[in-house]
């Protein structure tokens, strides 16, 4: 396993001269960290890794992400950790879209299939109808960027016909051996997130020799693989998959070195919004008692460099990074 290595994100606004600036956004370095041995000189990182950090983010769906983007969940599902069955109804789940837009989403990630751990398979005729029908009705209205958060192909085609703009696949182009396919011949972006084993069996003894490398590396092989199958290198983000295949102490591990995955030169997308290992810490059993949690977490990760935050609060989070950007 070669070394990874993650700069050490600087906010303050004293910087030193020659600190560098981390993906064309709001943090920066001057320092790096070997992640599992300490810290090391800049000149001590491997040129190519440096190169990944200096390049400024691509835009991704049309949006400038020099500073982190709000992806509002939108999940017709029934049975979704969270929010599931307040917004399967069609109506409800395009008032929902309109309403995060309003409240300042940059892009909404519409799911019909929960990947909570223990969920069940969705058929794939039935994620078509939960999710392509909202998709048309809110495209009818707006331009607001959709994503589809999918790991079939088939659901993903009928999204991008219906509207969608991205592809976010919490099996990192793994379980549908055509969605890659899909993907490049749509020239759309796509959301490549790490998950150790299926939802259903996901939660049961993860494990890992070191998380933060561990991850890094499938997603390094993952986005060579995507590239490989005609994806554009700039169209690709990464995310560390926070819950999928992780303890307490492996989500923690990834949140606080996060500003690692850099290194992939691609946007990192987050999702922590309203997860277990937020109630398992403060005592909220209830997903909805999570917000400000899930706020801190959204202002610690905009502080690491993370492009784009998958939230269920839009308002708190908007606010919040918002005051964030002025300090
Ligand atoms: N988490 C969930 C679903 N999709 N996609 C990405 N890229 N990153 C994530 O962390 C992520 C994701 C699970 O959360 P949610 O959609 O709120 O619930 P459910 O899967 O139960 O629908």
């Amino acid at each position: 396993m070669s070394p990874v290595y993650r700069p050490i994100p600087i906010t303050d606004p004293a910087r030193p001269g020659a600190a560098m600036q981390i993906a064309g956004g709001a943090v920066w370095a001057a320092q790096a960290e070997e992640v599992g041995s300490g810290i090391v000189l800049m000149d001590a990182v491997p040129a190519e890794v440096l190169a990944a950090w200096a390049r400024p983010a691509p835009q991704i769906a049309g949006l400038d992400l020099s500073r982190p983007a709000i992806m509002g969940i939108l999940n017709v599902t029934p049975d979704s950790f969270s929010d599931g069955g307040q917004f399967n109804a069609p109506d409800a789940a395009v008032a929902r879209a309109f309403e995060m837009v309003e409240q300042g989403a940059d892009i909404l990630d519409i799911g019909g299939e929960s990947t909570r751990p223990g969920a069940a398979y969705v058929d794939v005729a039935d994620e078509i109808a939960r999710t392509a029908p909202v998709i048309a009705a809110i495209r009818a209205q707006s331009d607001v960027p959709i994503s589809i958060d999918t790991r079939k192909a088939a659901v993903a085609e009928a999204a991008l016909a219906a509207g969608a703009s991205l592809v976010n696949d919490v099996s990192a182009l793994t379980h549908d051996p055509d969605l890659a396919a899909v993907v490049a011949r749509a020239g759309v972006p796509v959301c490549l997130m790490h998950a150790q084993g299926d939802p259903k069996t996901m939660q049961d003894n993860p494990q890992y020799t070191d998380v933060v490398s561990n991850v890094y590396g499938y997603l390094e092989e993952r986005v060579n693989a995507a590239i490989k199958a005609g994806i554009s290198a700039d169209q690709i983000m990464v995310d560390p998959g926070i819950g999928f295949g992780k303890t307490l102490d492996h989500n923690l591990e990834l949140l606080r070195r996060i500003s690692a995955f850099h290194g992939l030169g691609c946007p990192i997308l987050l999702g922590a919004s309203r997860k277990r290992f937020i109630g398992t810490l403060t005592g909220t059993d209830e997903a909805q008692d999570r917000v400000h949690g899930s706020v801190a977490i959204a202002v610690h990760s905009a502080a690491q460099g993370v492009q784009m935050l998958r939230v269920h609060d839009i308002s708190p989070t908007q606010q919040a990074l918002q005051l964030a950007s002025y300090l």
